[in-house]
C-alpha cells in the first residue's frame, strides 16, 4: 500500500479522502422476514423467505449508513442467530470506539474488530460505515473509494425454471434488453440440459452472451461431457462445474469451455492467492454477503483485474438495501461494461425499500438508500442504543 493511500477500517479510499472521520452516535438494527414469490430452490435447501438484518448507524452529525447482513442458509458459514448475535457484539464495540479516521496505517484502524474471523456480519456493517462516510460526502461508496462510477449496471438475466420454461423465459428476457442471460444447470439430466442451452442459443442468436451454473453438481467426466456438447453454442463461461475444484483445469483441456469459480472463493483462506495454475479460468463470481469482509472482497477484486479475471459482483437474494450497496460497488468495478449477477430482486415478493430496486432493459440503475427510503413493515426491531 502507497503511503498516501488513506485507508478506513482496513479499506483503500480514493486520495481526497485523507481528512475524514465520523464519530458513531446511535444504531438501530431490525430483522425481516421476505416473503419468496415461490420456494426457492438451492443445491441444499428450499427456502420460502428471506431473513435478515437491516443495520442503520448515524453519526454525530446526523448522517446515516445503511446495511444488511444476509446470511443465505446453506451457503452461509453463520445462522441467522449467530448473525444477530455478532453484529450487536460488533455495534456495541463501534459506538464506544470513539472517533474513526483515515489513517496510513491498517493495524490501528482494524483494532475494533481485530480479533474476529471474516464473516457476513463484517460486510453488512462495514457497509453501513462506508456508507454514512460517503452521505456525509455526498458521493456514493464506489465513488469513494474508486473514484470513478457508471449510474447504471447490466445485469445477466437469470434462468433458473425447469426445462421446458428455459425457451420462453430467454425470450422474455431478451425482448426486455437483457444482452446476457445465466442459466442454472446440474439439475437434471446432463444431455437434456445441453440440448436446452444449444435451443437457447439457436433462439436468441449469436450476440447474446450466456453464462451458465452448474453449483458442483458433476464430476469430471460428466462435466466434461457436457462441457464438449455445448462447446458450439459459445458459452462465456460456466461456474463451478465439477464436485472437485482441482479438476477444472483438466475439465478445460478437454472441453475448452471456460469456467468461473463462486463457492470455491467462500473457502479460499488466503484472499491473494494466485490462479496461475487454472488455465481456463475467465471470472470470479464475487457474492460479498458470502466471502464476508470487505477488505477481503475487495483484495479478491482487485487479484482478478490484475490477473485478467473478470470479477462478476453477484447478489445472494438480498433485500433491496443489500442491492443497492451491491449495485454501487458493481458501478465502480466494472461498470457499465460487464453484465453482473444482481438480477435477483424479482424472486422476492415484497422488499425494504418503498419501491424495490428497480430493473429495467437489463439494467439496474445505481441507488444511494436514505432512511426515508426504507419500507420496515416487514421488520422487527432487535436492538437500540
Ligand atoms: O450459485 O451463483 C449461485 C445466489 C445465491 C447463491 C448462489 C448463487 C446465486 C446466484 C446469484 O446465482 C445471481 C447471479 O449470480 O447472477
Ligand atoms: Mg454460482
Amino acid at each position: 500500500m502507497g503511503l498516501d493511500a488513506p485507508n478506513f477500517i482496513g479499506i483503500k479510499l480514493s486520495p481526497q479522502f485523507q481528512n475524514i472521520s465520523l464519530e458513531l452516535k446511535s444504531a438501530r438494527l431490525y430483522q425481516f422476514n421476505l416473503p419468496f414469490k415461490k420456494a426457492l430452490d438451492l443445491k441444499h435447501a428450499s427456502l420460502n423467505q428471506r431473513e435478515g438484518l437491516i443495520l442503520i448507524l448515524t453519526d454525530k452529525t446526523g448522517h446515516v449508513g445503511l446495511g444488511e447482513i444476509s446470511p443465505l442458509p446453506g451457503f452461509s458459514r453463520e445462522t441467522m442467530g449467530t448473525a444477530v448475535y455478532k453484529t450487536t457484539m460488533l455495534v456495541d464495540r463501534m459506538l464506544n470506539f470513539g472517533e474513526f479516521t483515515a489513517t496510513q496505517d491498517t493495524q490501528n484502524s482494524l483494532s475494533w474488530k481485530e480479533r474476529t474471523a471474516p464473516s457476513v456480519v463484517h460486510f453488512g456493517v462495514e457497509s453501513a460505515l462506508l456508507g454514512l462516510l460517503a452521505n456525509a460526502n455526498s458521493i456514493s461508496v464506489g465513488a469513494m473509494l474508486y473514484g470513478h462510477s457508471s449510474n447504471k449496471v447490466p445485469l445477466n438475466g437469470l434462468i433458473t425454471g425447469s426445462l421446458s420454461e428455459w425457451v420462453p423465459a430467454a425470450e422474455n428476457l431478451i425482448n426486455e434488453g437483457y444482452k446476457t442471460l445465466k442459466i442454472k444447470v446440474g439439475r437434471i439430466n446432463p444431455e437434456l440440459e445441453s440440448r436446452g442451452v444449444k435451443d437457447i442459443r439457436q433462439r436468441v442468436g449469436p450476440d447474446i452472451k450466456i453464462r451458465l451454473d452448474a453449483n458442483r453438481s458433476w464430476n469430471l467426466e460428466s462435466a466434461i461431457e457436457f462441457g464438449k456438447s455445448v462447446y458450439d453454442a459459445g458459452i462465456d463461461y460456466i461456474e463451478e462445474p465439477t464436485t472437485d475444484p482441482a479438476e477444472l483445469p483438466r475439465f478445460f483441456d478437454a472441453c475448452g469451455v471456460h469456467f468461473a469459480f463462486d463457492e470455491t472463493l467462500h473457502g479460499i483462506i488466503n484472499p491473494t492467492i494466485s490462479f496461475d495454475s487454472y488455465t481456463g479460468l475467465k471470472a470470479l463470481v464475487m457474492k460479498p454477503t458470502l466471502i464476508g469482509c470487505t477488505a477481503r472482497f475487495i483484495t479478491m477484486v482487485n487479484l482478478a483485474i490484475n490477473q485478467d479475471i473478470l470479477p462478476i459482483i453477484s447478489s445472494s437474494y438480498e433485500s433491496d438495501v443489500g442491492l443497492a450497496i451491491l449495485s454501487q460497488f458493481a458501478a465502480s468495478i466494472t461498470g457499465d461494461k460487464v453484465a453482473v449477477g444482481l438480477d435477483t430482486r424479482s424472486y422476492l415478493a415484497a422488499g425494504t425499500t418503498k419501491t424495490p430496486s428497480p430493473v429495467q432493459d437489463g439494467w439496474m440503475p445505481v441507488r444511494t438508500l436514505k432512511t426515508q427510503d426504507l419500507d420496515l413493515s416487514h421488520c422487527e426491531l432487535l436492538y437500540q442504543s
